[in-house]
């Protein structure tokens, strides 16, 4: 039998901070104790001074994902290798419901890929951009039976994904009485396409140009109705990607009531600020996502937000992009909006650098605990979207999916030295505290240093329970 001990680890997960050894059979724990006796067959793993973390789960990548003319540039078996290097091995990407692929057909499509691809476990939310009676009929069985709970909706990008209030509506009261719950994408795509027009017809093209067309205020105001939209359905609410002080006074307000409403940041918006936004340069597309960097002021609250349960989750928004045309054969990359910013591909990459830089740049610094860092990255994602207790949790019968982390050891971050498909990491020369040494999927090893012992097929779809509950 497949048979592993993990001696002397330091375990923290979100409660916990003690040593101890961790038995796994056939891909679970079975026990955790000190000085576990170990079998002739038993592979023992050294993790003194190690700390032990419950694999990372990510709520929000991209992988092979659409959006208008230009593809992401991981796939499936880039992205999620790149994760695992990153110490999470669970990520929830996204099937794509559009006008002429219904939401059973996008959830076969996005189920293919991922069982060709994945090296890290995986699940989906679907991308809904229309609501007529059998969506709402397809939403209420994909929480049934195919294990998805939670349905992203955009309130930006008009005539491509955008719906209106009245589709947020149906959709939210729908699933919310399913066990479902609608993540948002909080930004006036209305009022924003007059200010892209508006920037385009004086002759501004150049990327920051995208960063001055997304004002804080138009996410304020989307994430406020939003909210009330989800109190009117009576049901749970999640808004991905928060950047903006504005919207985040209506969350912690909501949630100061009772509202069940539930918001996650990315490090992009806890790293870097509007400052870099200085120039026409054409370099500065790699800053273009959405929404876009806001104030130092704004990262700080966020920050704060993080440490006090204002935030819940940091999640990547894993959405990479090539600054090169034609790197790794992949096309209408970032330069594609050379001529016109609305055209930039909108997304960063960021699913190998969550753990380290949330080590180095919160627990380092005292920002945020441990244990925290352990419920924001595993813990809560897993809650939240009906993972825990299989996912996000070092507990008896818990899946292994295990993380031996180094909290000493230096490493600078670069795109060169990384696992995944695109060209540039906004973390370029960054020198920071802790590192991945580590990684096990449901007790196999797949990461051991710099050596990936991992593949694709050997991540495994896991249906979710209900979301939002939490
Ligand atoms: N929103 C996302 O969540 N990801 C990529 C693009 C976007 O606008
Ligand atoms: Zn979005
Ligand atoms: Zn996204």
């Amino acid at each position: 039998m497949d048979r592993k001990i993990i001696r002397n680890g330091r375990i923290v997960t979100a409660i916990d901070d003690y040593v101890a050894d961790i038995l796994i059979e056939r891909g679970r724990i079975v026990a955790i104790g000190q000085s576990l006796p170990a079998a002739d067959d038993t592979e023992v793993i050294d993790a003194a001074g190690l700390l032990v973390l419950p694999g990372g789960v990510d709520c929000h990548t991209h992988l092979d994902n659409t959006f208008g003319d230009s593809t992401t540039c991981d796939s499936f078996e880039s992205g999620t290798r790149s994760a695992a290097f990153g110490g999470t091995t669970t990520v929830v990407d996204f099937a794509f419901q559009r006008q002429d692929v219904p939401l059973p057909e996008a959830i076969a499509r996005a189920q293919e890929k991922g069982r060709d691809g994945a090296c890290v476990d995986y699940g989906f939310h679907v991308i809904v951009t229309r609501v007529d009676a059998q969506a709402l009929a397809d939403m209420r069985d994909a929480i049934r039976h195919e294990g998805i709970s939670s349905f992203k909706m955009f309130m930006a990008y008009p005539g491509s994904v955008m719906v209106d209030d009245a589709a947020i509506f149906q959709a939210m009261r729908m699933v919310g009485q399913h066990g479902g719950m609608v993540c948002l994408h909080a930004e006036n795509g209305n009022v924003i396409e007059l200010l892209i027009q508006e920037a385009l017809a004086q002759g501004h093209t150049a990327p920051k140009y995208h960063a001055l067309t997304r004002p804080a205020i138009l996410e304020g105001e989307a994430t406020h109705r939003g909210i009330k939209l989800a109190e009117l359905a009576q049901a749970p609410v999640y808004f991905v990607h928060l950047s903006a002080q504005e919207a985040l006074k209506h969350v912690v307000e909501a949630r100061d009531l009772g509202v069940p409403v539930f918001a996650e940041t990315c490090p992009h918006y806890l790293f870097f600020d509007d400052s870099v936004y200085d120039s026409e340069d054409f370099d500065l597309a790699r800053y273009v996502m959405s929404p876009p960097l806001r104030s130092k002021q704004a990262q700080d609250a966020l920050w704060t937000a993080l440490r006090t349960d204002d935030l819940q989750l940091v999640s990547t928004d894993h959405c990479p992009f090539c600054m090169k045309e034609g790197h790794l054969g992949r096309v209408r990359q970032k330069p594609y909006g050379r001529d016109d910013f609305s055209k930039i591909p909108n997304g960063v990459p960021g699913v190998e650098t969550r753990l380290a830089t949330i080590h180095d740049g919160g627990v380092r610094t005292g920002r945020i605990s441990l244990q925290r860092m352990v419920e924001l990255t595993s813990t809560a994602p897993a809650k939240l979207f009906g993972l825990y207790p299989r996912k996000g949790a070092i507990a008896i019968g818990s899946d292994a999916d295990l993380v031996l982390f180094d909290p000493g050891e230096n490493h600078v971050i670069s795109a060169q030295t990384q696992h995944g498909n695109c060209d540039f990491t906004l973390f370029e020369g960054r020198e920071v505290t802790g590192k991945v040494r580590q990684v096990y999927l449901r007790g196999n090893r797949i990461v051991d240093g710099e050596a990936w012992l991992g593949g694709p097929g050997q991540g495994l779809y896991v249906p979710r329970g209900e979301s939002g509950g939490w």
